[in-house]
C-alpha cells in the first residue's frame, strides 16, 4: 500500500484532513523585509551556517537563493503556457553561451533591485559587494557566446517560446593572468563553489551514442533499414538555467548537458576484474563536457570537439522529439510547422543528420519525407567570412566516431550533387566546388556546406556579412538557392548593457524620456531633443565622469596604473586577433609616445588607453601581441617625459563582467578590423550604446552604427573591403613606411629593440609581418588614415560641448543595436512563433 494513502486512511485526523497540493507553495513576500526573510531562511536552513561571521560566499548564495524563488513560480507559469498554447518552438542550438553573472539580471528583470539593496542594507551588507562574489559563467569565447546570452535575454522579454540547448562545460573560458607580461592560462574551475542558477533534470536524461558500426537490415514487413549498433553510449544529463524577461512574467529555460558515463561502472570490465578500466572508461565519457574550446576560429580536427558537437545536437534533438511525440505520438506530419532549430554557426550542424537518423532509423520515415521534414526545421547563421575558419572535419575520423551519420551525409550530398548535375549539366568542376564531401589526399567533410543544404535560411550578421557571403564564400550556392540567403544584423541586450551596467547613464536617460526604452530601444531617439540641452549635457557628463573614476579604480587595482579622468579613454576589448589589428592600435601609441619624445606635444589631449582580451592558447601572434601591449605600456608608463600626456594598460583577464565596468567609461570606442574581415562586432554596440563615439574601417556593423548615427558623429578610416582585395596584388608595405616619416620612426623605435631591451628579436616577427606584402591584414596600409582619424578624435575631445552633443547622439541613434529588434528580424523571416504570456499563476 503507498505511504500517502495508508497515512489518510489510518492516521489523518479530523482537523488535519485539510489537503493541500504539492504545487501550491504560499505567495513569496516582494518587499525587503520579504527578502531579508529568504536570505535568513537559506543562510540557515539551506546553507546550513549558523554563525554570521563566516565568508561572503555563504551570503552571496544565500541572497541568489532567495532571488531564485521568485523566478521559480514564474517558471513553472511559462512551461504550462507553452504547453497549453502547444504553439510552434524554437530551440537556439550553440556550442556557447557566454552568461557572466546571473543575479543582478534576475534582480533588474524581477523588479526587485531595490529591495535587495535595502535588504543587504538591512542585514548590514552591502549588495555591490554580494554579486561582485559571483563567478561568469563563461561558457563562451566571445562574440558569437555572448550573441547567444543576448538573444535568449531578448526572446524572454519578448515572449517567444525559444529554448537554448548547450553543453554544461566543467570549465569554462581560461582565466588570464599576465606574468612578465605574457598570457598565462588557468583553468576556470567555476562550478567549484556550487551554481545557484541550475536545476539537474536526471529524469530527462538522454543516451548518445559513438563508435560502432552501421548494420542493414530487413525490418518484418521486408523492408531494407539502417541500424547503429556495437556503440559506447554516454549519458547526457540536463541542467536548467531560468532566462527571465524583463518585468513580464516569462521565465523561459537554457537547457545545458553534462556528460555521463552509461552506469556507475562498465559492468562488464567491473566484473572481469579490470576495475581501473572501467573507471577509465567513465572517465573518456565524462570528458566530453569537461572543457570548453579557447579557440575562436576553428581548432582543426580535434576528436573530442567533434564529440562535443555531436553530443549536443543528438542529445537536444532526442530531447525535443521526446516532447514531441509524448504529446502528438508517432505522427510527424506538423513537426516541421511546429519547430525550429537555429545552428549557431556549423558547430552544431551534424544536427542536419541526427534528425535525419532519428527521423529514419528510430521512427520509420522514408528518406523523402525524413529530408523535407529536416530541410523545413533547419536555419544556418554564419559568423565568419575568414574561409580558414570554415570548419571541415576528416572523413576516417567522422566515420570512426559517428559511422551512421557519415553514411546519411553521404547520401545527403549524393542526392544534392545530382540536383547540382541536373541543374549545370556537365558542370563538374562546379559539382567538386559544391560538394559536402572535399576530395584530397584525405576527404573532408565541409559543415557549413552541410548547413547550407540542409537548411531552409542562412544568415549572415551584419549587412556587409551578408552580402560578402552572397558573393563570395558562399556564391554557388546563392545562384542554386537566392530565397535562403538574409542578413540578420546582430544586436545586444540593452537590460544589461545599459540598465544593468551602467545605472547612472540609465537613470539620466530615463529621467529625460521615461523607461520606455529598456523594452523599446528606439525610444533612445527622443534624446536627439536633448543634445544641445546644457543641463542635460552637464549631466551626461558627471555620468561618464563617474564611470571612469569607477574604471580607474579597477586600473590602478588590477594594472597598478593610474587614469587620470579627464583624458581621453580610448579602449579596444574583444579577442586578441591579427584580423582585428591590435597591433594597428599599438603603432598607434607607439607614435604618440615618439611625438611626446620629440616635444610635438602642441594642444595635445591627454589619454589613457586600454586593451585586453584573449589569445587562443596556441596562437603565437596574438600571443606575442599580448607581449608588446605589455612592453609597450610599461616603457610609456614609467617614462618620466611622459607623464599624464599618456597611460597605456593591458586589461587582464577580459570577460563579460569585466565589459559591465569598462564600456560606460569609454570616450573612442576602436573598432578598427582590416574592413571584409569582421562579420559583424558587438562590443561596437555595447560601447556606442553607453555613449562613446566610435573610431572605426567600413566593416562589419560599423557601417550599419555610422548610418544611423551620421558620419560626422564617426571617426572613420582606412580601406573599404573592396579596396583591401584589389590591394593585395601590389602591396608593398616597405615602400609605405618609406614614404611615411612618422610610420617609419615607429618601425625603428620597434626593431631597435627599444621596447625590449633586455629580450633581443622578441618582435622581429610582428615587425616582419608589418612588412611583408602578403600580410594579409595590411596594417601599414591603414597606418596614415588611422592616425589622421586619430588627431580627428583627440581635436574633438577638446571641444567638451561638442564632445558631449556627439557622445548624446551616439545613445541617441543606438536603437537599432538591440536584439530585441534582431530577434523580432529572427521570428519575422525565420522562426514565425506567435509570443505566448506566462498562466496566471
Ligand atoms: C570551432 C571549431 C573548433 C573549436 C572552436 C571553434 C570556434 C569557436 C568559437 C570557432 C569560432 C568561434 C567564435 C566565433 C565568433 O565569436 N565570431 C564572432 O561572432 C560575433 C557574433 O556574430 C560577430 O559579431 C563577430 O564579428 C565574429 O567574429
Amino acid at each position: 500500500m503507498p505511504a500517502e494513502v495508508h497515512y489518510q486512511d489510518e492516521v489523518m485526523t479530523e482537523k488535519r484532513r485539510k489537503i493541500y497540493s504539492i504545487t501550491d507553495a504560499p505567495k513569496l513576500d516582494k518587499t525587503a523585509e520579504g527578502l531579508v526573510n529568504g536570505i535568513q531562511r537559506h543562510y540557515l536552513r539551506t546553507l546550513g551556517q549558523h554563525t554570521a561571521s563566516t565568508s561572503n560566499h555563504y551570503r552571496y548564495q544565500a541572497l541568489a537563493y532567495s532571488i531564485r524563488d521568485h523566478l521559480m513560480e514564474n517558471w513553472k507559469n511559462t512551461k504550462d503556457a507553452y504547453l497549453e498554447k502547444d504553439g510552434k518552438r524554437a530551440y537556439y542550438l550553440s556550442l556557447e553561451f557566454l552568461m557572466g553573472r546571473a543575479l543582478s539580471n534576475a534582480a533588474l528583470n524581477l523588479g526587485l533591485e531595490e529591495q535587495a539593496r535595502d535588504a543587504l542594507h538591512m542585514l548590514g551588507m552591502s549588495y555591490e559587494e554580494k554579486l561582485e562574489m559571483e563567478p561568469d559563467a563563461g561558457l563562451g569565447n566571445g562574440g558569437l557566446g555572448r550573441l547567444a546570452a543576448c538573444f535568449i535575454d531578448s526572446c524572454a522579454t519578448l515572449q517567444l517560446p525559444v529554448t537554448g540547448y548547450g553543453i554544461r562545460y566543467e570549465y569554462g573560458m581560461f582565466r588570464q593572468k599576465i606574468e612578465n607580461g605574457y598570457q598565462v592560462e588557468e583553468p576556470d574551475h567555476w562550478l567549484r563553489n556550487g551554481n545557484v542558477w541550475e536545476i539537474e533534470r536526471p529524469e530527462y536524461t538522454q543516451t548518445i551514442k559513438f563508435g560502432g558500426r552501421s548494420e542493414c537490415y530487413r525490418d518484418d514487413e521486408g523492408r531494407l533499414r539502417f541500424r547503429w549498433v556495437d556503440t559506447q553510449d554516454v549519458l547526457a544529463v540536463p541542467y536548467d538555467v531560468p532566462i527571465p524577461g524583463y518585468q513580464n512574467g516569462t521565465v523561459n529555460t537554457l537547457r545545458l548537458w553534462k556528460a555521463a558515463a552509461t552506469d556507475e561502472f562498465n559492468l562488464g570490465e567491473f566484473n572481469a576484474g579490470s576495475y581501473p578500466e572501467s573507471v577509465a572508461a567513465k572517465n573518456e565519457a565524462e570528458q566530453i563536457s569537461l572543457v570548453l574550446y579557447p579557440n575562436d576560429a576553428s581548432e582543426s580536427g580535434k576528436e573530442l570537439r567533434l564529440r562535443q558537437q555531436y553530443f549536443l545536437a543528438s542529445a537536444s534533438l532526442q530531447d525535443v522529439i521526446r516532447r514531441w511525440v509524448g504529446i502528438h505520438g508517432p505522427d510527424f506530419s506538423l513537426f516541421a510547422e511546429k519547430n525550429c532549430f537555429q545552428l549557431n554557426d556549423t558547430h552544431p550542424t551534424v544536427a542536419v543528420a541526427e534528425l535525419m537518423r532519428i527521423l529514419m532509423d528510430e521512427y520509420h520515415l522514408g528518406w523523402d519525407e525524413a529530408w523535407s521534414i529536416t530541410t523545413r526545421t533547419m536555419a544556418y547563421t554564419n559568423h565568419t567570412l575568414l574561409p580558414e575558419a570554415l570548419e571541415r572535419w576528416a572523413v576516417p575520423l567522422f566515420g570512426r566516431l559517428l559511422p551512421r551519420i557519415l553514411d546519411i551525409i553521404c547520401e545527403i550530398n549524393a542526392r544534392f550533387l545530382s540536383e547540382v548535375a541536373k541543374r549545370w549539366p556537365g558542370d563538374t568542376d562546379r559539382q567538386r566546388r559544391m560538394s559536402i564531401i572535399e576530395e584530397g589526399p584525405v576527404q573532408q567533410v565541409r559543415m557549413a556546406y552541410l548547413a547550407l543544404v540542409g537548411s531552409f535560411s542562412v544568415n549572415g550578421v551584419a549587412e556587409l556579412h551578408s552580402t560578402l557571403l552572397k558573393k563570395g564564400l558562399f556564391a554557388d550556392f546563392y545562384e542554386m538557392w537566392p530565397e535562403k540567403f538574409n542578413n540578420k544584423t546582430n544586436g545586444v541586450t540593452q537590460r544589461r548593457w545599459l540598465a544593468l551596467c551602467n545605472p547612472s547613464l540609465a537613470n539620466l536617460i530615463t529621467d529625460a524620456i521615461g523607461d520606455g526604452w529598456i523594452t523599446d530601444l528606439s525610444q533612445l531617439k527622443k534624446l536627439k531633443a536633448y543634445a544641445d540641452d546644457p543641463v542635460f549635457r552637464d549631466r551626461w557628463y558627471q555620468s561618464k565622469r563617474q564611470n571612469k573614476l569607477r574604471l580607474a579604480r579597477k586600473v590602478a587595482e588590477e594594472c597598478g596604473v593610474e587614469f587620470p579622468v579627464d583624458a581621453m579613454f580610448d579602449i579596444q576589448v574583444k579577442r586578441i586577433h591579427e584580423y582585428k589589428r591590435q597591433l594597428l592600435n599599438v603603432l598607434h601609441v607607439i607614435h604618440l609616445y615618439d611625438r611626446i619624445k620629440r616635444g610635438d606635444i602642441g594642444d595635445w589631449t591627454p589619454r589613457c588607453v586600454l586593451m585586453g582580451g584573449k589569445a587562443a592558447p596556441g596562437y603565437y601572434m596574438a600571443k606575442k601581441i599580448i607581449k608588446l601591449i605589455n612592453n609597450v605600456a610599461k616603457v610609456i608608463n614609467n617614462d618620466p617625459d611622459v607623464g599624464d600626456l599618456l597611460k597605456v594598460v593591458f586589461f587582464p583577464n577580459y570577460r563579460v563582467s569585466a565589459m559591465e565596468i569598462i564600456c560606460p567609461a569609454a570616450d573612442l570606442s576602436e573598432q578598427i578590423s582590416t574592413a571584409g574581415k569582421e562579420a559583424s562586432g558587438t562590443g561596437n554596440m555595447k560601447f556606442m550604446m553607453n555613449g562613446a563615439l566610435t573610431i572605426g574601417t567600413l566593416d562589419g556593423a560599423n557601417i550599419e552604427i555610422r548610418q544611423e548615427v551620421g558620419e560626422e558623429n564617426f571617426f572613420l578610416f582606412g580601406l573599404t573591403a573592396e579596396e583591401v582585395e584589389s590591394l593585395r596584388a601590389n602591396y608593398d608595405p616597405n615602400a609605405i613606411i618609406e614614404r611615411d616619416e612618422d610610420l617609419k620612426r615607429v618601425m625603428q623605435l620597434l626593431e631597435c629593440g627599444h621596447f625590449n631591451q633586455f629580450e633581443p628579436g622578441l618582435f622581429e616577427p610582428i615587425t616582419a609581418s608589418i612588412r611583408s606584402p602578403h600580410d594579409p591584414w595590411v596594417v601599414a596600409a591603414d597606418f596614415r588614415s588611422y592616425v589622421e582619424a586619430q588627431k580627428e578624435a583627440a581635436r574633438a575631445y577638446k571641444d567638451r560641448e561638442h564632445w558631449l552633443r556627439m557622445s548624446i547622439l551616439n545613445t541617441a541613434c543606438s536603437g537599432k543595436f538591440s536584439t530585441d529588434r534582431t530577434m523580432l528580424d529572427y521570428n519575422r523571416d525565420i522562426w514565425r512563433l506567435e509570443p505566448i504570456p506566462p498562466k496566471q499563476g
